[in-house]
């Protein structure tokens, strides 16, 4: 790592005064103001806004890359909503390819990875109209009787809230009854973007912004950690991306349950948005620095490698991001039915640890509330790859 708390982030042309005030800001481990994120959409280069949101990597997490070991399990693709980006949704459309598991389909997936050492199981769908609060429970407490150290994050916001309207309870009482369950964490999706004036033409007529917050504020006030993610890249401004990141600080402030936050980029394949060009490479670079630079009271910044691909995801890697997620398997359809860089999403973990290693980062597995479980830096890879409970 290298010192660089004493170097100036010297920025260019008319709005030079400003962006030094970041960058001394930065430096001294102050908050930025929410005019001074829009600053650095509207005027930073991203060599500017790239050098501070690295500092602060480095300051934080030095040169370690987290990854974790996971699988996904997507229960049904059927959706009673119709968000315009989603190129998933199979209820109405295309009726024929639409799926849906029954409990025991989705526990012979779990006993697919009996004794292999992952340390997750991430859990999200569609909503289905007839999969409730009952459903799932069954679900997790099987899980946990099988399997009980598997630490089983599900469902994002926007299921939970159907689930809990449709059985009659409180975002309170519905949560703790799938915790007691055995729901450990939430995801960070359904959040898109919180600004009603974007939330009503991609998504109208799921949670809104307030639910989404409760929800995961909820889950918080339980002792729960939880992601959020921001669906940027389409027909939102500068102005909307810092309203959300605003709102998901604010919470943090209060309850501090956030773990990671997760930028996707929206992508145009086979949906209703797919005349929206999508965001460049350097627009991707610079929406995870200034989330790095904005966002300081999120511990971690992840890429999704799947969306991003794998080589920009080791470039995100010089902007802030210090989480790549996970080894996952290809089963996740909402990317790859989206037109995602990788269309069957599966690394093992010694093509993750290579990937990381590659760009002079140190990759460290973690688990789901970021314990280490063991340190890949300095080991030989092919003892990673001879051994199969590494990999
Ligand atoms: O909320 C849907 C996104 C999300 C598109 O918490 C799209 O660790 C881009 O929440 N282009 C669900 N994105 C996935 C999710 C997630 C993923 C990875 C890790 C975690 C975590 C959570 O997928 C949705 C939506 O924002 N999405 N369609 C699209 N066309
Ligand atoms: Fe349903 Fe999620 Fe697709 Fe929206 S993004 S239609 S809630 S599956």
């Amino acid at each position: 790592m290298i010192d660089i708390v004493n170097r100036k982030f010297t920025a260019p042309g008319g709005y030079s005064k400003e962006l030094d005030t970041i960058s001394e800001k930065v430096k001294a481990g102050e908050r930025i103001t929410d005019d001074e994120g829009l600053l650095l959409f509207e005027k930073a280069s991203l060599a500017f806004a790239g050098s501070l949101a690295n500092y602060i990597r480095e300051k934080r997490h030095g040169d370690i890359t987290y990854f974790n070991r996971n699988f996904h399990i997507e229960p049904t693709n059927a959706c009673i909503y119709s968000c315009n980006f989603c190129s998933y949704s199979r209820l109405y459309a295309h009726r024929e390819e639409a799926w849906e598991l029954n409990v025991e389909q989705m526990m012979d997936m779990v006993r697919k990875y009996n004794g292999k050492p992952i340390t997750e199981v991430h859990i999200v769908g569609g909503v289905h109209p007839k999969m409730n609060l009952d459903f799932f429970a069954e679900l997790l407490r099987k899980i946990k009787a099988h399997r009980p150290e598997l630490h089983i994050k599900g469902f994002t916001a926007v299921e939970l809230d159907y689930m809990f309207r449709k059985a009659k309870m409180n975002n309170e009482e519905g949560m703790k009854f799938l915790h007691e369950a055995g729901l450990d964490s939430l995801p960070g999706g359904g959040a898109e973007i919180f600004h009603p004036e974007i939330r009503e033409q991609i998504c109208a007529d799921k949670v809104n912004a307030d639910g989404w917050l409760d929800i995961h504020a909820t889950a918080h006030r339980l002792g729960m950690h939880t992601n959020a993610t921001m669906l940027y890249g389409h027909i939102e401004k500068y102005f909307h991306r810092i309203d959300h990141m605003s709102r998901l600080r604010n919470l943090q402030d209060e309850t501090g349950g956030f773990n990671t936050f997760i930028p996707l980029k929206f992508r145009n394949k086979d949906n209703d948005m797919r005349h929206v060009a999508e965001s460049s490479i350097v627009e991707d670079m610079k929406m995870y620095a200034i989330a790095r630079i904005y966002l300081d009271n999120f511990p971690h910044l992840k890429a999704y490698w799947p969306m991003l691909g794998r080589q920009n995801a080791q470039l995100s890697l010089a902007f802030g991001v210090n989480d790549i997620d996970g080894t996952i398997d290809d089963s996740t359809k909402i990317y790859s039915m989206a037109g995602a860089e990788e269309q069957n999403p599966s690394m093992n973990t010694a093509e993750l640890v290579m990937l990381i290693r590659q760009v002079k980062r140190k990759p460290v597995e973690r688990d789901t509330l970021y314990n280490i479980v063991r340190d890949y830096s300095s080991l030989d890879i092919r003892e990673i790859e001879g051994n199969p409970l590494l990999n």
